[in-house]
């Protein structure tokens, strides 16, 4: 006899398969399968609706900062849903959980970056802003700058514009994108970079090389005519590659001396993963507009931010006409009420602090001990509370296995079984836990992971 949370689950199952389209699936393979519901969260574990405790090494989608199950969060979202459910920044109107939001915001954010607009996803942030930034250079009388310049790897979410912006391939061929008006640039990848045919160059060499494509770039299309350049300080979904300390500066540089706007993608980045507060802090850099979403609100509810850094601010708020452009949950009290104290939460519990100088060294101590000599492991990188692990045929050798992607999701799935959430990026297994995360639960994924890692070594190569 079925159990009744059996015959529940099944139950779900059926309605999931009858009645749901799941983002990024195959939904005839997945329902083929049968979907997992997820019941229940607390901490850094998540419960399915079988019982089973799974230690969640991705924080959600990167974005749980403060972890699953905070009661202030909760609460603080509860009490505006009592007080003000909703309520918009049309008429001539606001609210105190926003302007609350948007000065607290103000005060972590780089220097010169006091103005904020908001949305309710990365995608929509991104989106906004490169019509942001096309009204610029429209108000500064230089109408000709409409290319946007983004990374190949890059991911910066699924509108039309944002999908457009980014670099990963798969995203473009069912929607014929990209638009027009979108260029690539390489990406400062070093590990791949001797299979990508760039020799044996170290990786400060190579990060000049590579910003110097994006200099080649801009001259091919005509600085005139280029508008931007967006990128992620540490590119996360595309598989969460750290450029080489020179990288940075020379391209910063390039897009000052091109006039070309500097727009940083925050959304992974942002919100102390990095043991700063931002990305741009981490790597010392002056952008002229930010997205952020993610780790704003713990994920507890939608909503994304774009900082205007003091150019942009000066001359769009300037412009004595209306900004035609906004949502109707732009600033929305609720989802404002809840990212607020979560940045009150992250700031009460030390947390971006921790990242920087306990939790995040001590998960990257940990894990090149555990995987640096691992038969198929290629690299262990990472900062902060963000990492990668390249599975490779061979130790520390920098060639790949053939037919990309089949190791990592055959990894991932022992770490499924093994009750830990990692994500697989073609080959590389990757970690973004909750910045609550403790030491011992830290020691808890890298027994499941290393576990994971073994099996899949015994399968793919004779140890
Ligand atoms: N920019 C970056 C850097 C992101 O990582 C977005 C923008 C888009 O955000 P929204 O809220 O529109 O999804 C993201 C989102 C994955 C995965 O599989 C990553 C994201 C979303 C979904 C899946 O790694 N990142």
């Amino acid at each position: 006899m079925p159990s009744e949370t059996h015959n529940l689950t099944k139950h779900w199952q059926a309605l999931d398969a009858a009645h749901h389209v799941h983002p990024f699936t195959d939904t005839a393979a997945l329902n083929k399968e049968g979907v997992r519901v997820i019941t229940k969260a607390d901490g850094v574990y998540l419960w399915d609706s079988e019982g089973k405790k799974i230690l969640d090494g991705m924080a959600g989608l990167w974005c749980v900062q403060v972890g699953y199950g905070n009661r202030d969060l909760a609460e603080a979202g509860c009490e505006a849903l009592k007080t003000l459910p909703y309520y918009n920044h049309f008429f001539k109107t606001t609210n105190p959980y926003t302007v609350e939001l948007a000065a607290k915001l103000a005060s972590l954010l780089p220097e010169g970056h006091d103005r904020v607009l908001f949305a309710n996803s990365g995608s929509e942030a991104n989106d906004s802003a490169l019509k942001l930034i096309r009204y610029y250079w429209n108000l500064r009388d230089k109408p000709k700058k409409k290319i946007h310049i983004s990374r190949d790897y890059a991911y910066h979410g699924v509108t039309f514009a944002a999908a457009s912006l980014s670099g990963l391939t798969p995203m473009h061929p069912q929607w014929d994108l990209p638009l027009p008006g979108f260029a690539k640039v390489p990406t400062p990848y070093w590990f791949a970079s001797k299979a990508a045919g760039y020799g044996d160059m170290d990786p400060e060499e190579f990060g000049v090389v590579i910003a110097r494509k994006l200099e080649a770039k801009i001259l091919e299309i005509g600085p005139e005519r280029v508008a931007s350049f967006s990128a992620e300080p540490v590119q996360g979904a595309g598989g969460v590659i750290f450029p080489p300390a020179s990288y940075w500066p020379e391209v910063q540089e390039i897009c000052r001396r091109y006039e070309v706007l500097l727009h940083l993608d925050e959304v992974i980045t942002g919100f102390g993963r990095l043991g700063e507060w931002f990305g741009a802090q981490a790597y010392a850099l002056e952008p002229d507009i930010m997205t952020m979403a993610k780790g704003l609100s713990s994920g507890y509810q939608p909503i994304s931010a774009i900082s205007l850094g003091s150019r942009m601010a000066e001359t769009i708020l300037n412009a004595n006409e209306e900004l035609v452009h906004g949502y109707t949950y732009s600033g929305h009290p609720v989802a404002s009420a809840v990212a607020l104290k979560n940045l009150e939460t992250i700031e009460k519990l030390g947390l971006v602090a921790r990242v920087k100088n306990s939790i995040g060294p001590y998960l990257q101590r940990r894990l090149r001990e555990t995987f640096d000599n691992h038969p198929i492991v290629g690299e262990v990188r990472g900062f902060g509370l963000l990492a990668a692990i390249e599975l490779v045929p061979d130790n520390g050798v920098r060639a790949f296995f053939p037919d990309i992607g089949r190791v990592g999701t055959h990894c991932r799935n022992y770490c499924f079984n093994n009750g830990l959430i990692s994500r697989a990026i073609r080959d590389t297994m990757v970690l973004a836990p909750p910045l609550i995360v403790s030491e011992s639960e830290i020691e808890e994924i890298l027994a499941k992971l290393k576990d994971a890692i073994d099996r899949t070594a015994r399968d793919f190569r004779k140890m």
